[in-house]
């Protein structure tokens, strides 16, 4: 079946993929190992594991039955080698660091990313010594000036957290490429289901799976999928070591919720357009970012480059940080919470809460002003989404 599958669509493949029966068994649903451990038939076969020359399972902290399934079914939409589920978003980025980085090594990365994101280079990697540069990866000539001799890896988050800026990926895996680094793409806020990156010249995606992956806000998860078996392979020897793995049960919550990606990111994605819309005609508000409006810098980029806007859109209230805090405090249906991808609509103000730890200059230098807010739209009846928002506007 999975050999067939990428003849599929894309909702297909990825209502099938990674949901083969349970041989033992034939259940429908799959099983949940929850086993932290293996057990051999006898040594010779418990040392044929450890020295890779049977691919049965050994520990959960190097690979579990349950959680392979997730792998299987997320690198299958982005078109990878292999998935490594991780622990959250946070373990995958710094899994690929942990495998493929090391001191004097250099990397240029996407300037407004996830605030976490970009201080674990800034404040832990680089005692390490691993150097790091951030810049507007939306604009080729700072990425090629920013690239030095020691430069390994450039990391792109596309749509970019908060702002929504988008980088021109193949681009970029161009300008890697030329000069000897690997691209690795944080691909959460697109989801396989809107952007295959590894297709555009990735050769790493990795993912906050506790965002649109999982949908449903009740897991935290990560993924990162190499393009080739030989990175795939490297990245998963340091993975096993770095440890940062998911629970059996939580890859399963995952899986499930995986199931209704294409349904979800559809649906949120078709209220976004109607609600970002909307926000671009209300007097109150000072301007709107939503790669699905032609007032977007790169609407034709996304277009190229993905096959849809997504869900997520920023915008800023006229009178700044107080104007958009007094809505903030005012929506009802929508909820005051960090985090994005899940099917109810998340609200948020980055400067103070996700993008809090990096400094104002920083923050600014990026384009996450004071006032920007960010809204994850969700699947409710956007009538209700737009009801909530115009009231809490006008109050
Ligand atoms: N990458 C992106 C684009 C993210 O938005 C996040 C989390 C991460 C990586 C890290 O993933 P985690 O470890 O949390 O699973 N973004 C969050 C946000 O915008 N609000 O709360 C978390």
């Amino acid at each position: 079946m999975a050999h067939d599958l990428k003849k599929l669509g894309m909702t297909t493949r990825n209502i099938h993929t990674g949901q083969h029966p349970d041989p033992a068994t034939g259940a429908v649903a799959p099983p949940i190992y929850q086993s932290s451990t293996f057990a051999f038939d006898n040594c010779a076969q418990g040392a044929a594991r450890f020295a890779g020359e049977d691919d049965g399972y050994i520990y959960t902290r190097m690979g579990n039955p349950t959680t392979a399934r997730l792998e299987e079914a997320v690198s299958h939409l982005e078109g990878g080698y292999g998935g490594i589920a991780t622990g959250s978003g946070m373990a995958a980025l710094n899994t690929i660091v942990f495998g493929l980085l090391g001191k004097g090594d250099h990397v240029v990365a996407t300037s407004s990313m996830y605030g976490p994101s970009r201080m674990v280079f800034e404040r832990d990697w680089s005692r390490f010594g691993v150097e790091s540069t951030f810049v507007d990866t939306s604009r080729e000539d700072l990425v090629i000036e920013a690239m030095r001799p020691s430069t390994k890896l450039i990391v792109v988050e596309t749509p970019a957290n908060p702002t929504i800026v988008l980088t021109d990926i193949a681009k970029v895996a161009a300008i890697a490429h030329e000069r000897g680094a690997l691209l690795a793409v944080d691909n959460t806020f697109a989801s396989p289901i809107l952007q295959r990156p590894i297709a555009l010249g990735a050769d790493v995606v990795y993912h906050s799976m506790t965002k649109f992956i999982n949908g449903h806000t009740d897991v935290v998860g990560g993924m990162v999928i190499a393009a080739t078996e030989e990175l795939g392979t490297t990245l998963r020897k340091g993975f096993a070591f770095l440890g940062g793995c998911v629970d059996p049960h939580q890859a399963w919550l995952a899986l499930r919720g995986f199931k209704t990606l294409a349904l979800r990111v559809r649906a949120c994605q078709s209220n976004a357009q109607v609600v970002a819309r909307w926000l671009e005609e209300q007097p109150a508000v000072e301007w709107v970012r939503y790669p699905g409006l032609e007032s977007h810098p790169q609407h034709e980029l996304s277009k190229k480059q993905m096959d849809g806007p997504g869900a997520l859109i920023s915008f800023e209230v006229k009178g700044g940080i107080e104007a958009g805090a007094k809505m903030l405090d005012q929506v009802e249906l929508a909820t005051l919470a960090v985090s994005l991808g899940g099917i109810e609509t998340l609200i948020q103000h980055p400067a103070s809460m996700t993008h809090a730890a990096m400094p104002r200059d920083s923050r600014v230098q990026a384009g996450i002003t004071d006032g920007l807010v960010r809204v994850s739209v969700g699947c409710e009846d956007v009538d209700d989404i737009i009801a909530d928002f115009s009231s809490a506007l006008r109050l």
